[in-house]
Formats: C-alpha cells, sequence, structure tokens
C-alpha cells in the first residue's frame, strides 16, 4: 500500500465511518480512523486464512484462556503488516504525530501478568506460524485495575478501555450462545437432561490476530454476557426502573470485571460462573464448527485440540462429555476417551493456593450435571489405574488441577525445571499413574513485538548486521556473535542501549519528576508483586546498599537506578505494603544529598503492557530473583534478556534454561536451589540465623523497623520484618547474603562498559530460542499434532 493509498484510506474513515470532518478530528479521531484503515488491509488475508482452513480440512487448534494480556494492538498490526513507511508517510503528511495516536490507544488489559500475556503471545506466533487456531476469551469491560499512588499507597481505580469503542473487533451478534447455570437434573438412564434455572447469553465478538507479514490471521474470540431477556417493560411502566433493568444488569456482571475479589461468597460464585461462561461458550462454539465440516463426532480429536491455559477452563472436560454423552447420545466412557484426546492443560503454578479448588456445594448448586459427571469421571478414572486415591472430587472439593489431569491427554509444565518438579510436587501420583502424560514446553515471547516493535534501534542494529530473517527464526540472532567481536559494533549496541536509557530518563522525569543518570545502572524487577517473587528481597539489598554509601559517600559508586514495576492484588495486603515500602523509601532516598547521585528508586505506577515495552529495552540488569521452585516460568526474563538486559537472578523457572544459552558468565547468580530451599525451611530458626549472621542484613531490617522511611508511622511495616525475621517462608533473609555479594559483581562489572556490552550483545545473541514461536512449534509437535504452513503471500 502507498503513502498515498493509506492517506486516502484515513481520511475516508474519518469521514464515512467516524462521520467527522478533518478541521475538527481529534487524536482519538484519527487514531481510529487509521486503526480502521490498517484493518482493512488485515480483513482480507484473515477471510483467506479460514477459507483455506475449511478447503483444506485442517486441524484448528483451541486456546482457552481467561486471559489475553493483548495490551495496544495499533503498532504490532502496521509492523506485522509491513505498513510503517506508509503510515508514517501518509500521517506526515496530513501532519499527525504517529507516536501521539500510539500513545492514545488504550492497553486492553484482560490479564494479571505473564499467563495472560502468554496467551497473547501465542496468538501472535500461531498466525505468524500459519496455524489455524482460535483464542477464546471473555470480553471483560474492565481489564486488570488502575494502579495510582497516594502517599505511596496503591491505590486501584476500574480500568476502562471499552469507554472508547475498541477499533480492532467484529461484532457477533448472530453468534450466541445460551449458557445455564443451576436448575435440575433429570437422569434418563445413563443420560441426563439438565434444566437450568437461570440462562444468559453469550455474544461473540471477533479480533483479527495478524501474524508476521501478514501472511496468516487468525481469530481471538471474546464473549460478552447478555440477558436471555431484555428489560422488564411492565416493571418499567410500572415506574420500578431499578427493577426493570435488573436482569440485564445482573447477566452483563459476567463479563464485567477480570477477577473479581474472591474472598467474598458471591466473589467466588461470581468467578466459578465466568469459567464456566468462557468454557462452555467457547466448547459450544468449538462443536459447532466442527459440525459444520464433519458428521462423525469420532473425528473430534483428529480434527480440534482444545489446549486449557492453567485450571480456569477446566470445566471443559466435563462440559464435552456432557455435550457428547447426553447430547449426542455417545457411550460415557467413549465421550470420555474422545475429550481426552482432544483436550490437554498447561499447569503454571505449584503455588498450592493457585491450585483451584470449588466447593462440592457451590459446584453441584451451579452445575449440577457437571457434578455427576465428574464423580463419573473419577469413577472411570478409578476403574482405568486401578487405584482410587486420586480424585478430582475429594475431601468435599473438586480440585480442578486433577480434573485437568485426567481429562487431558497430556499435561505440561512451563519450562524445565516446573515440569520437573509438577512429577515429583502437586502431580506426583497422578504421573506415578500416567508417566507419559506431563510434557515440558519452556514458554517462549514474541520477537515481533519484544524486540522489533519495542527496541528499534536495537532491531534495525540486528538486521543491518544479518538482514530481518531473525524476526521469524529468532534463533537466528546467533548471527550477530561474529560481529560482537567487532568493537565498532559493539560500540554501536552500546549506544543503541544509552539512547534508550536517555528516552527512559526524560520520560522519567517528565512524568514522575525525578532525575535519572542514564550513565547509570539502570536495574529493573517488573513484574506482580508477590512474596515469591521477592521485590522485598530487592529493597532489602537497596537499603543495604543505601546505608553503605551513606557510611562512605566518597568511596566511588558505580550508580544505579532501581526500577520497580508492578502491581499488587486489592486483597493481597503484604504484597501491598512492599508497594509502600518502595515508594517510601524512593521519597527518602532520591532527596538524600548524600547518597543521591548514586542511588535513585524509581516506581511508575500502573505497570501495564505499554510500560513494558517502554521499560524493557532501557534495561541493563534484569530481576529474576525469585524463591527457586516457585517461578514457574517467567517471561519477563526472556524479554530482557533479547534486550540485552543482564539478569541476576536464582535457579528458578526459565532462568535456569536462559542461564545455560546465554553461559554462566553472562548472567549473575545466587541463591539456594529449590531442593536447598526445601531442605533450609525445615531447619528451625532459619530466618534468625540469617540476620544474625550478616550485619548488613540485621542492619537493613532495623532501618525498616526504625520508621527511617515512615517517620509519621514508624509501626507501618511491623508485618514485614516481624514476617522475615521469624517465619521468612520465601527464604528472603536466608538469601540475602549471596544476592548481596552478586549485586556487588554487578556493580564491578558495569565498570568495564566495553565488556558489559559484549555479554549484554550475547545475552540478545543467544536468547532467539525463548520465541515464541519454538514454543509454539513444541505445542504442535509433542500435544496438538498438527502441522502449520502460511499459504497468504507476504504483505
Ligand atoms: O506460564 C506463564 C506464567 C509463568 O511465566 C509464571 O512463572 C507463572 O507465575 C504464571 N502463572 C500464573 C498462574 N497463577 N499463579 N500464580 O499466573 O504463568
Amino acid at each position: 500500500m502507498t503513502a498515498s493509498e493509506m492517506k486516502n484510506a484515513i481520511l475516508h474513515h474519518l469521514v464515512y465511518t467516524l462521520g467527522k470532518d478533518a478541521a475538527h478530528a481529534k487524536t482519538y479521531d484519527w487514531r481510529m480512523a487509521l486503526s480502521f484503515a490498517v484493518r482493512d488491509q488485515i480483513v482480507d488475508r484473515w477471510f483467506e486464512a479460514t477459507r483455506r482452513t475449511y478447503a483444506e480440512h485442517r486441524k484448528r487448534v483451541y486456546y482457552l484462556s481467561l486471559e489475553f494480556l493483548i495490551g495496544r494492538l495499533l503498532k504490532d498490526a502496521v509492523i506485522n503488516m509491513r505498513l510503517e513507511e506508509a503510515v508514517q508517510d501518509a500521517l506526515d503528511a496530513l501532519k499527525i504525530d504517529w507516536h501521539e495516536l500510539l500513545e492514545d490507544e488504550p492497553d486492553a488489559a484482560l490479564g494479571n501478568g505473564g499467563l495472560g500475556r502468554l496467551a497473547a503471545c501465542f496468538m501472535e506466533s500461531q498466525a505468524t506460524l500459519g496455524l489455524p487456531a482460535m483464542g477464546y476469551g471473555i470480553r471483560y469491560e474492565h481489564g486488570l485495575f488502575r494502579q495510582s499512588f497516594e502517599d505511596g499507597r496503591q491505590v486501584e481505580e476500574p480500568e476502562d478501555w471499552l469507554s472508547q469503542t475498541h477499533a480492532w473487533e467484529f461484532v457477533r451478534p448472530e453468534v450466541a450462545i445460551d449458557i445455564g447455570f443451576g436448575g435440575h437434573v433429570q437422569e434418563i438412564g445413563s443420560r441426563a437432561n439438565w434444566y437450568p434455572s437461570e440462562m444468559l447469553i453469550a455474544m461473540a465478538h471477533d479480533t483479527p490476530v495478524i501474524g508476521w507479514k501478514g501472511r496468516w490471521g487468525n481469530t481471538l474470540r471474546l464473549w460478552e454476557s447478555r440477558p436471555m431477556h431484555g428489560f422488564d417493560l411492565a416493571r418499567f411502566n410500572r415506574g420500578d426502573y431499578a427493577a426493570a433493568a435488573e436482569p440485564e444488569a445482573l447477566a452483563r456482571t459476567l463479563s464485567r470485571v477480570l477477577y473479581p475479589d474472591d474472598h467474598t461468597e458471591q466473589g467466588k460464585e461470581l468467578r466459578l460462573k465466568q469459567e464456566f461462561f468462557h468454557t462452555a461458550a467457547s466448547i459450544r462454539d468449538i462443536i459447532r464448527r466442527f459440525e459444520s465440516e464433519y458428521d462423525d463426532l469420532k473425528l473430534l480429536p483428529k480434527k480440534a485440540a482444545i489446549q486449557i491455559n492453567d485450571t480456569h477452563p477446566a470445566i471443559a472436560g466435563p462440559e464435552l462429555v456432557r455435550i457428547l454423552h447426553d447430547e449426542r447420545g455417545m457411550d460415557f466412557e467413549e465421550a470420555v476417551g474422545i475429550a481426552r484426546n482432544t483436550i490437554s492443560y498447561t499447569n503454571h503454578t505449584l503455588l498450592p493456593e493457585a491450585l483451584e479448588t470449588w466447593g462440592e456445594a457451590r459446584m453441584g448448586r451451579l452445575l449440577p450435571r457437571h457434578m455427576q459427571l465428574i464423580d463419573r469421571i473419577d469413577d472411570l478414572h478409578r476403574r482405568e489405574t486401578g487405584t482410587g486415591h486420586v480424585n478430582a472430587h475429594q475431601d468435599g472439593k473438586v480440585h480442578m488441577g486433577t480434573l485437568g489431569f485426567i481429562m487431558a491427554h497430556k499435561v505440561n509444565g512451563v519450562a524445565a525445571l516446573h515440569t520437573e518438579l509438577q512429577k515429583t510436587t502437586v502431580f506426583k501420583d497422578l504421573h506415578e499413574l500416567h508417566p507419559d502424560r506431563i510434557v515440558n514446553q519452556t514458554n517462549g515471547v514474541t520477537p515481533r513485538r519484544w524486540l522489533l516493535s519495542c527496541n528499534p534501534r536495537l532491531a534495525s542494529l540486528i538486521t543491518e548486521g544479518i538482514g530481518d530473517g531473525w524476526v521469524d527464526h529468532a534463533e537466528d540472532l546467533e548471527k550477530i556473535e561474529p560481529l560482537v567481536a567487532d568493537p565498532a559494533w559493539l560500540d554501536r549496541y552500546a549506544a543503541a542501549k544509552k539512547a534508550n536509557k536517555v528516552d527512559l530518563s526524560n520520560w522519567i522525569a517528565e512524568t514522575m519528576e525525578i532525575g535519572v543518570d542514564p550513565d547509570a545502572i539502570f536495574d529493573i524487577q517488573v513484574k506482580r508483586i508477590h512474596e515469591y517473587k521477592r521485590q522485598h528481597l530487592n529493597l532489602l539489598e537497596t537499603i543495604a546498599h543505601w546505608q553503605e554509601i551513606r557510611d562512605n559517600p566518597n568511596a566511588g559508586w558505580v550508580p544505579r537506578v532501581k526500577i520497580f514495576g508492578g502491581k499488587a492484588f486489592p486483597n493481597y495486603i503484604y504484597a501491598k505494603d512492599m508497594v509502600r515500602l518502595a515508594n517510601d523509601m524512593a521519597r527518602v532516598m532520591n532527596s538524600d544529598p548524600l547518597t543521591s547521585r548514586y542511588l535513585k528508586v524509581v516506581f511508575p505506577p500502573n505497570y501495564n503492557v505499554s510500560l513494558a515495552e517502554r521499560l524493557i529495552p532501557a534495561a541493563d540488569l534484569s530481576e529474576q530473583i525469585s524463591t527457586a521452585g516457585k517461578e514457574a516460568s517467567g517471561t519477563g526474563n526472556m524479554k530482557l534478556t533479547l534486550n540485552g538486559a543482564l539478569t541476576i537472578g536464582t535457579l528458578d523457572g526459565a532462568n535456569v534454561e536462559i542461564r545455560e544459552l546465554v553461559g554462566a558468565e553472562n548472567f549473575f547468580l545466587f541463591g539456594m536451589t529449590a531442593e536447598e530451599v526445601m531442605a533450609r525451611r525445615a531447619e528451625a530458626g532459619h530466618a534468625a540465623r540469617a540476620i544474625a549472621e550478616d550485619h548488613r542484613l540485621a542492619r537493613a531490617l532495623e532501618a525498616i523497623r526504625s520508621g527511617i522511611f515512615s517517620p509519621d508511622e514508624p509501626g507501618r511495616y511491623h508485618s514485614i520484618t516481624e514476617n522475615l525475621s521469624h517465619h521468612d517462608y520465601f527464604m528472603v533473609c536466608s538469601d540475602f547474603t549471596d544476592y548481596w555479594r552478586a549485586q556487588r559483581e554487578v556493580d564491578t562489572a558495569f565498570t568495564d562498559p566495553k565488556d558489559w556490552a559484549r555479554k549484554a550483545a550475547l545475552n540478545t545473541a543467544r536468547a532467539g530460542w525463548f520465541s515464541s514461536d519454538r514454543t509454539i512449534r513444541g505445542y504442535m509437535k509433542d500435544i496438538w499434532h498438527t502441522d502449520a504452513a502460511p499459504q497468504v503471500a507476504d504483505a
């Protein structure tokens, strides 16, 4: 598409889609007009991909996920469609600022963190590889809350990405699926009819997902909940307006908010209903599509692969069995076999509290037929395995991890270590019964968004050196290794990083009024705030470092900027205290005349995909410091490595594989292994001993206790200091000394800028394996048994 065609397309949409005269159009109007112009370019390719899938009867992959953290879509679409030049020139001709339009797009935060972002990367990779696939999620009206700080405290406000029209979606009122809850079951022999007492509708909204060079397009289908019956006119006419609107309001609640607070009974109920709503709508849509092509349901596993992303859609197994057995009349055992061969399950956590369970009473009330089927599935599994001790329905609860496992032909972990730990911990018994079921698929990230798009300086330097083949064959990044030996090239690599750091410094100065030195180490920890991720370990080391600088301000310290980003769940008080402590520390340290030249703490609020795209290219140091055995994989660690940040990290999740690939000499390792953690945890008084043995740690804890960071409320962090001093389940104290040592190694390494740049460039060169294209190929081969072949011509 030429620039002039693009310009005309933008103007056409401005006038005829948005009804705006160019003379009065605002940023929003231009952004929407541009988005529609770009979307037009995508649609034909998207249709073509669908047509070919039907024509060739290709197997489809269905990715069921309660979260898709897609972020902004405009730049992604422009880059993948190779339209940058046309867009840039068209906007120049119209005197419109491209960056202003990009910043105007709301960040679609339909996920909490890594799990949701992984789903978004997978969608993009599937499209790039030409794999017919469909993502199914919920179209939350309010995604993850917007975070701001008041006196350092996290404040949550609703996120409202849908307050403006979402430019990328197509509404499908004709795809409206009835979803029921509650009611009663009438058994007829082995089968049953379910008569729900409450009904609503799942309505589809489709967003095309276009792969690199527009070679293939798939669909992200998000469900919106709608009332079955409109509002009550009779009540309205009687003047009872609130009651007239009530059914509609209740029905819409289901797709209103991502992860409603499930601490209350109503919250739990809503969450389970969301899970069923999403899963049932998706499964029925899959069956409907399958039956439009084939008339033998036995073919289902050959033609469809259903991946359930964590346990949230684990009710997929019983729901599919219900349709096959109750509605289509298939024999029960055969129905279970077909469902199992179609479904596979990804486990994303070993944290016991994150493995979902539902009380049998609640499940029985909301999903009475599913509860019966779960018992029959357990019974069949007992007969198949000849053992009775692992049941999905046990101790008055339905264990969704167990259900997911029993109803899947493959269960995968998301990094090598995590997969091995699954076999010896959460799924030990099930693994013994089904030794071939667990497989590993180490996570990955799309290099289109996480290098090409977010770090144009580095991407151009790489492309200049080795061509652009790396964009869809990220392993080709290793071809820059010979360039790393060239000092002139390395200078350019370092210059790209420096320029990114200058950009970030300017942004921090403008938005947070904090001056940071772009020559300092940009030390970044961005992720959800959680005890196992150990932001408090980083904070304690920061305090100890600050204290040492104060003791001896002229000792020639290596300047550092500690950058934090992340949200704490609203009801997770301890995590919220960590956020506040970081902000309190920032206030004190950034204004300390003795130390602020050497140490700054920056915590930009509202960490999201867009902020990650800003921070990651500017990082020197990537903090991956979780307690070993607790982080399933991590994907931020991969993004940072790809962008040339060196990792300081434990042997946890995918850090293990990152270190193997980039080389131990280019990675700052510290801390106990998962096995050592378990052994140390069993030792009484481990925290007190660690504190007694490290005066820096003792002094840092004492500083927090003294109220130096919270003079108006000295006891503010009592729960943190007490927990760390006595209980310390996540081994912050026991790992502190080694973390301190590794941080000082970082300081020393940074004083040799050429060697640092070499190490950073080697991280980029060796990170290609962490492309989500590689991960998707792994799923295709080991789990989905399908192939991919983009057949639409390059854009
Ligand atoms: O697999 C994606 C992502 C991993 O990279 C993270 O290590 C893991 O914590 C996350 N898991 C979840 C599930 N719940 N919890 N906790 O978000 O998945």
